[in-house]
């Protein structure tokens, strides 16, 4: 057994302000910190020093930080406007600078403008844990009736824009504000937070950015970077679109395994891998997170341990982790799988968690508050640790 390769279990910690300490994580059976330098802006080089300061602290507390997410890819190399190739060469930089302190494995994601979405922070569950929701109607409702995005109608049928439209006349002034501030105002990790004029002047930049338009901006931001990271030893593995679906009329390029595939036939670079986080994929029935586990292991540095359940009208929300729609006994078998025929430990976190227990009265992060997350990860390691087992001839 003990020669079997395990997920080299990882927590996100986002630095010193994060309301989780280190040493819960530690106590947790943590090993490995997913960490970035988020005082930094985007664009701008993170110095040695301060890379070298984050690894202290946690190695004060007895882990290693092995994983950056994220490394944010300025909107301009997005849009390829304004100082992008700079932006470009300042990521090389930072990548050398990481990897000069002992971090091989960087996240990005190449969403526009927002990161990932949700339109409800605290949606109660029958066990009175609360979790991350995301709800079409009300993302309608924002888009076309508090945002009032110009080209919005044409975006959506008329059978919908009725549905926004009973949504959004069923809304409370202070659901109202609520719904914006969740949307706009920048979720842990996101690094943007925008006003609503702000927000408007952001999406307008993307006019007439295709997804064939971002998706060769990807590509040439790849071919810039790989070769750095591939000689460096690096893996750069893209985090899927959040959800997966277009939003605000924006441009979406990874958020099925076409759209991998295609991006490893545009750049075949080593260093170029996936982030493969199960909860993003999964809200597309026609994702199938264990079979990319098969397809794309050799890539897949990162994984993301999350279950979503959806519904017929294009909700979800975030389930326990062995709940949800996501088979999970099955992506655990793919993922052990995977590992023993890299031979290769993959860096695996809980992803998000319920705000539960004592919890519930604190101010967290949303999906990062700390015992929803112990709680994933205990259930994720067993299930490891039973498939593990049922390998084994002598139980
Ligand atoms: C949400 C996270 C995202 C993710 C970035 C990666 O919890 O999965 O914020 O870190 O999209 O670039």
């Amino acid at each position: 057994m003990d020669t079997l390769y395990k997920m080299r279990e990882s927590f996100r910690w986002y630095g010193p302000n994060d309301p989780v300490p280190l040493s819960f994580i530690r106590q947790a059976g943590i090993t490995d910190i997913v960490s970035a330098l988020h005082q930094i802006p985007n664009g701008e080089v993170w110095p040695v020093e301060e890379i070298r300061l984050r690894q202290q602290q946690v190695a004060e507390a007895g882990m290693v930080w092995s994983v950056v997410e994220s490394v944010p890819v300025h909107e301009h190399i997005k849009t390829q406007t304004g100082a992008w190739r700079t932006y470009i060469e300042h990521y090389k930089q930072t990548l050398r600078n990481l990897a000069s302190c002992g971090i091989y494995c960087v996240t990005y994601n190449f969403m526009p403008v927002l990161d990932w979405t949700r339109t409800d922070l605290q949606y109660t569950l029958p066990d009175g844990s609360k979790c991350l929701r995301y709800e079409k109607a009300a993302l309608m409702a924002f888009d076309l009736f508090i945002l009032q995005r110009e080209a919005a109608p044409q975006d959506y049928t008329q059978e919908e824009v009725a549905v926004a439209r009973r949504r959004y006349e069923a809304m409370s002034e202070e659901e109202k504000e609520r719904l914006t501030r969740t949307i706009i105002a920048g979720l842990p990790g996101s690094e943007e937070s925008f006003t609503l004029e702000q927000f408007k002047a952001e999406l307008a930049r993307y006019d007439g950015v295709t997804p064939e338009i971002l998706r060769a901006h990807l590509v040439d931001f790849l071919k810039e970077v790989c070769p750095v990271a591939d000689e460096l030893g690096m893996r750069l593995v893209i985090h899927p679109d959040d959800p997966p679906v277009p939003l605000f009329g924006l441009p979406r390029i990874l958020s099925t395994a076409e759209d991998f595939r295609a991006l490893i036939r545009a750049v075949p670079n080593p260093s170029n891998g996936l982030c493969l986080c199960t909860g993003s994929f999964g809200v597309r029935a026609d994702n199938h997170p264990a079979a990319m586990l098969q397809e794309f292991g050799e890539r897949i540095d990162f994984v993301h341990l999350r279950s979503t359940r959806r519904d017929a009208e294009g909700n979800y929300y975030e389930d326990n982790h062995l709940e949800g729609d996501m088979d999970m006994p099955a992506i655990m078998k793919a993922l052990l799988d995977v590992m023993q025929q890299r031979q290769f430990r993959i860096f695996c976190r809980p992803d998000h968690g319920h705000q539960m227990c004592d919890d519930l009265g604190r101010k967290t992060n949303p999906g990062y508050s700390f015992y929803g997350r112990m709680r994933g990860i205990a259930e994720l390691r067993g299930l490891q640790e039973g498939i593990a087992a049922a390998f084994r001839k002598d139980i």
